[in-house]
């Protein structure tokens, strides 16, 4: 059994230490795809780095996902947000489920989001329900764990950040919440945040929200 470990990158520095760290402590036989959009692509040891054609954190997955061989598929941030020990955790309880999520706001686990962001993540969780009627505490996360059969006959039209609430909506796959601990990045710069780049990501995931439901009613997925 293989897992592939998907990580999209746009300037990390602490690339090479994540994924050493992924190496040390994930247990199982692993693949790690780095899909990079950086100004220079990262020499990375341990890792296969791909760059990436397209744009969007959504569509670096698709690369990733269509070049992965493994029967498990991992997504993780690559700033170091997203921990390998949580990593493992999830791994060992896709078992039972077809996509375990990492949530920052489920009892147990722990972030260092400002009052604003967690407000913000409260309020994506509501519209999500509200919407599309799936029930998740975290629908915004970007650390997933799920089945390759998950992935069989989706069609991913990814739109900006936000692919994990498309893949659970479109396969309609039984998933589970685990709480993990996220800390803010340490170096590097955000791609998203509380300026006009995060006002225009929250009117894009607003957006998304409302093409999935209409996509649904259209018999599309
Ligand atoms: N390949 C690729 N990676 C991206 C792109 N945009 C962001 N990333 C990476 O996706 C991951 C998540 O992006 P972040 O900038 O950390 O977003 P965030 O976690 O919401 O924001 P912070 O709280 O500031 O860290 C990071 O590893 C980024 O380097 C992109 O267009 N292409
Ligand atoms: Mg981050």
């Amino acid at each position: 059994m293989l897992t592939s470990i998907i990580i999209p990158t746009k300037d990390e520095p602490t690339i090479q230490k994540l994924v050493d760290s992924i190496n040390a402590i994930i247990k199982e036989n692993h693949e790690i795809l780095i899909v990079d959009k950086s100004r220079t692509a990262p020499k990375v040891k341990g890792a296969e780095v791909m760059i990436q054609r397209s744009d969007g954190l959504g569509n670096a997955f698709v690369e990733g996902l269509s070049r992965s061989k493994g029967d498990i598929i991992a997504l993780m941030d690559g700033d170091g947000s997203h921990r390998p020990e949580d990593l493992q955790k999830m791994l060992k309880l896709i078992e039972n489920h077809d996509i375990v999520l990492g949530s920052k706001l489920i009892e147990g686990g722990e972030c260092s989001d400002t009052l604003g962001r967690k407000l913000v993540t409260l309020a994506f969780a509501q519209l999500t329900r509200f919407i599309l009627g799936v029930d998740l505490r975290d629908p915004m996360t970007g650390f997933m764990v799920a089945k390759r059969n998950v992935f069989d006959n989706l069609e991913l039209k990814p739109k900006g950040f936000k692919i994990v609430i498309e893949i659970v909506y479109k396969s309609k796959a039984n998933v589970l919440e685990v709480p993990i601990s996220f800390y803010k990045r340490k170096t590097g710069f955000s791609k998203v945040g509380f300026n006009m780049n995060g006002l225009r990501e929250m009117a894009r995931i607003f957006e998304l929200l409302l093409e999935l439901k209409l996509g649904r009613i259209r018999g599309e997925w």
